[in-house]
């Protein structure tokens, strides 16, 4: 996993994608690093929440140039589910993501944030999907996933324009829940990160499948979804703990993923 740093603070761990001399530009091998790391973390027992971050000044400039320019048909489809690939496992892993988006976070880079749960900012982070003005189409779910987060005539907006826009404004559009000064990025996403560990990890991770899922079926199969994870929510112990706890007045909750 060259271009991908993992580290583990209690409960959370913390995914860094580091090639910096590109920007953390995703080429072939840093999307095969971010597949393993991805099956890295979410093996692992105790990592409840991850962060994904990028080191230095980008989040992720986009998927390498370099790479693509020479690209048939051919690669480029199989560049394009490569990515999607991963960025889908990213998406589907049980436990929550948050995006601690540092920098630039274009083209792939937006899309790799896309898959994310939750997405914080840094007031020094850019947003756009700059592909039209490369002669391509993004290629990693950004006209899929841009739509479903902030509306098609947004979504069309920043796609046909390939426009580049500030933390601030994509706030506004409801890219990113927060922006933060940059020094504030990491322990903000950190406290986040904590709070949802010190939750019932079981309810947490249905949560998360339920709102997935139901984003992509109807009301009535996804609230189907929502009564079944209910039910099991309330065959777990965890679930006597949180309102025992709360019915006997106690502050201090004893989770224990079961
Ligand atoms: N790919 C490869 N290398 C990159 C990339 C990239 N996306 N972005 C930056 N780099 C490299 C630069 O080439 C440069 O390398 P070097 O020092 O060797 O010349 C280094 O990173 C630093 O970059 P800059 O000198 O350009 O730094 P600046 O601060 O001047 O500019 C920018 C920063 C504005 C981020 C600028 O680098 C830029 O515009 N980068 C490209 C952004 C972009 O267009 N991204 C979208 C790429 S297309 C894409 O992501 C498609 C996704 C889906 C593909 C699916 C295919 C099927």
């Amino acid at each position: 996993m060259g271009f991908v740093k993992l580290e583990q603070q209690g409960h959370v761990g913390i995914m860094t994608i580091d090639r910096e001399k590109a920007l953390n530009a995703l080429n072939s091998q840093v999307l095969s690093d971010l597949d393993a790391a991805i099956d890295e973390v979410a093996a692992n027992d105790d990592i409840y929440v991850v962060i994904l971050t990028g080191a230095g000044r980008s989040f992720v400039a986009g998927a390498d140039i370099g790479e693509m320019k020479n690209f048939s048909a051919y690669d480029g489809k199989q560049f394009g589910v490569h990515g999607g690939s991963v960025f889908l496992k990213l998406e589907n892993m049980a436990k929550p993501v948050i995006a601690a988006i540092n920098g630039f976070a274009l083209g792939g880079g937006c899309e790799l944030a896309m898959s994310c749960d939750i997405r914080l900012a840094s007031e020094k982070a850019k947003f756009g999907q700059p592909e039209v003005g490369l002669g391509i189409t993004p290629g990693f779910g950004g006209t899929q996933r841009l739509p479903r987060i902030v509306g098609i005539s947004k979504a069309m907006e920043l796609i046909l324009t390939a426009k580049v826009i500030k933390a601030e404004e994509a706030k506004a559009i409801g890219l990113v829940s927060e922006v933060y000064p940059a020094e504030e990025l990491m322990p903000k996403a950190l406290e986040l990160a904590n709070a949802i560990c010190a939750n019932a990890q079981i309810a947490v991770k249905e949560s998360k499948r339920c709102i997935r899922m139901g984003m992509q079926t109807d009301i009535n199969t996804g609230s189907a979804f929502e009564a079944e994870a209910f039910g099991v929510c309330c065959g777990t112990e965890d679930k006597n703990e949180g309102m025992g706890a709360f019915l006997e007045k106690r502050a201090e909750k004893h989770f224990q993923g079961k």
